[in-house]
């Protein structure tokens, strides 16, 4: 069994519309200039480090954005101009939730649950149905579409994606932890929520339902003992964790969360006892606020690395740079190597999605595989290295090196984009996927 993730290929639109609230990068590079060119070729860069440590490496498509057919819908018309403009004209913000690259996030595409867990012995994905921010929202149908063209139903059960509650949703795979003795073996699947959906609590923007979680846990076909249900610590929350991997993190048998990552201690001990007893070598390590402040774990994005096991089947994590900038969590690191299996450290630079919020392992959906599961994967949206370099050269010609929200009215802006995914779907040879195609 082996880990491949498929990233979210950074699409030409990437902006800072400050759309996130609870997501403290996206309120304060409301605004800012964005570089589409280099974050997108910042992310291939990641995905490069991780193949470098002998991992599979898929990419998802970007989306149709601006989506001029949301835009319809609501009534928008005329030609495409008049279409940008009149929403741009309504409301800039109307205009930036239809146009945001946020599908780069991919650990929100889905939640998935690998084949030795559940009890059809086949693999369960649940698109995410990201209802609780409207630009995410959005993402749900394309993502469903791209996973039903890579992931064959003869080992895939792909589920539609989970129902709604009033305001809250499913981030899918950022609020979801999986820990075994080795990919291997039956893992036991955590599934970690915001409050339950029929709360009326608005203090904070609390974005998955407890009953969401279950209901995707429930069509999973998981087994009940090797499932859990943990609350997302409420002032981590209100603090800028708004996914759970920004405070937690695991890989086979690590585990590492911050003392304040969930809610209810007595659930949390409860749950370690049994891991304990059940895994070989289970190591969890929790990091106290006299070690790391809450607060810099969610400044450094710490804990949203990418925990891998190499192709040399040693423990590595893959940081961003930002991480570098704290002391507190540069001799966290030192400690890390002596007390755990965790022995290698990469930095990448992925700055134009940390602000936004986005970190290495926001970055990417990791699936658990076996060889025949790999083997059955689409294999044009795994990358290898003449595919990497097309993709690299249309980057380089036809994305933008500057980007402010208010371009995103802009009609070439449009016609570039629709340049971009036209190509990739050429690279990818996916036939006409995208609803500008279909005209
Ligand atoms: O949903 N940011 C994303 C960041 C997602 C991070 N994912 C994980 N933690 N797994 C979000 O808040 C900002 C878009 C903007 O403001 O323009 C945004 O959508």
């Amino acid at each position: 069994m082996s880990e491949v993730n498929f990233d979210g290929l950074i699409g030409p639109t990437h902006n800072y519309s400050g759309l996130s609230e609870g997501n403290n990068a996206s309120k304060k590079n409301y605004s800012s200039p964005s570089n589409p060119k280099n974050a997108a070729l910042q992310g291939i860069k990641k995905a490069e480090t991780l193949i470098a440590c002998g991992l599979g490496q898929g990419f998802f498509l970007p989306h149709e954005r601006p989506f001029i057919p949301g835009l319809k819908k609501l009534g928008f018309n005329g030609t495409d101009e008049e279409i940008l403009s009149s929403a741009f004209n309504h409301s800039k913000v109307l205009l930036s939730n239809f146009s945001s690259a946020s599908s780069m996030w991919a650990a929100n595409a889905a939640t998935i649950s690998p084949s030795p867990d559940t009890k059809d012995n086949k693999i369960h994905l649940t698109p995410a149905n990201l209802n609780t921010m409207f630009h995410r929202s959005i993402e749900t149908e394309f993502t469903y579409q791209q996973c039903k063209i890579i992931f064959p139903k003869k080992y895939f059960e792909i589920h539609s994606p989970a129902i709604t509650i009033s305001g809250y949703g499913d981030e899918g795979a950022a609020n979801h932890l999986r820990i075994s003795k080795s990919h291997n073996e039956k893992g036991f699947e955590i599934f970690v929520y915001g409050e339950s959906g029929f709360k009326n609590d608005k203090k904070s923007v609390k974005r998955q339902a407890l009953e969401v979680s279950r209901s995707i846990a429930f069509n999973h076909k998981l087994d009940i003992e090797n499932t859990f249900f943990l609350q997302q610590n409420l002032q981590a929350i209100e603090e800028g964790s708004f996914h759970n991997d920004i405070v937690s993190l695991s890989n086979e048998n690590v585990f590492i969360a911050h003392e304040n990552a969930f809610q209810n201690k007595d659930d949390l001990n409860k749950m370690l006892n049994i891991l304990e007893s059940k895994i070989d070598n289970f190591q969890y390590i929790e990091i106290s606020n006299s070690e790391i402040p809450l607060k810099d774990i969610i400044n450094s994005y710490l804990l949203n690395s990418q925990l891998i096991t190499n192709s040399d089947n040693e423990m590595q994590l893959i940081l961003p740079e930002e991480v570098k900038g704290f002391e507190n969590c540069m001799s966290w690191l030192d400690k890390l190597k002596q007390i755990s299996d965790v022995k290698l450290f990469d930095f990448v630079d992925i700055r134009q999605s940390m602000m936004n919020g986005g970190g290495p392992a926001c970055l990417r959906l990791k699936v658990i595989l076996n060889d025949e599961e790999l083997d059955s994967l689409n294999q044009n949206f795994l990358m290898n290295n003449e595919r990497l370099e097309s993709i690299k050269l249309l980057i380089e010609r036809e994305y933008r090196d500057v980007l402010y929200p208010d371009d995103l009215k802009d009609p070439n802006l449009l016609d570039e984009s629709r340049r971009v995914l036209d190509e990739l779907t050429q690279i990818f040879d996916t036939g006409s996927i995208y609803e500008f195609q279909k005209l």
